[in-house]
């Protein structure tokens, strides 16, 4: 049906703000109230507004979850701020296939990317407007918006790779990134 057609896009990204429009998108977005658990000061969250917006996730999903050898796409922003020291961040996941690795790079604004390995090994690489990250699989990662504005970031995974969001949420990373005398640091659990 389609020999000889010339088509449009069936997804377009908007080169402003890197949001998705089209076919194939799906859209999360979290706010405080579904972020229980993930900041160390508890006394400072409970003092959030639960409605407050963390971060939001659009991603093009052309394949059905779990198809091995698809891809998908995803762009995640992150809001500025703090709970207690603790910038506003994913809540991180290791793929559920452990193998799966993923790519990752800065759109706009300024972050951290945390990582931490099976051995819990964590560290973080800057992010900005053009930095690119290759997440190696079986190293577990999430983002932090250390700027005063949104942080934009792309990504890039395996349709079956899935996410492991269960260790985390018990064991959570083995560091926690913190505004220290303003300055982000990586500070041991
Ligand atoms: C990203 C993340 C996205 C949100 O698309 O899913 O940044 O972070 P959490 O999933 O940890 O809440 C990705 O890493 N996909 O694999
Ligand atoms: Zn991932």
């Amino acid at each position: 049906m389609k020999h000889l057609q010339i088509l449009p896009p069936s997804t377009v990204i908007d080169p402003l703000n890197w949001c998705l429009r089209g076919s194939d998108i799906a859209e999360s977005e979290k706010r405080m109230k579904h972020l229980t658990g993930v900041f160390k000061d508890i006394g400072a969250f409970e003092q959030m507004d639960p409605e407050q917006l963390v971060y939001n996730v659009q991603a093009h999903l052309p394949v059905p979850e779990g198809t091995s050898g698809g891809l998908y796409f995803g762009t995640t922003i992150v809001q500025p701020g703090k709970v207690g020291g603790e910038y506003f961040m994913t809540r991180g996941h290791f793929h559920a296939l452990e193998d799966r690795a993923e790519y990752y790079w800065g759109v706009q604004g300024e972050g951290m990317l945390i990582l931490m390995n099976r051995e819990r090994e964590s560290w973080a690489e800057r992010m900005f407007p053009g930095s690119l990250h290759y997440i190696r699989g079986g190293v577990a990662h999430r983002i932090a918006n250390t700027g005063a504005a949104a942080l934009i970031i792309g990504a890039s995974w395996p349709s079956d790779a899935g996410h492991n969001y269960d260790e985390i949420s018990q064991h959570g990373f083995s560091a926690r990134l913190l505004d220290v005398a303003d300055s982000p640091t990586l500070i041991p659990e």
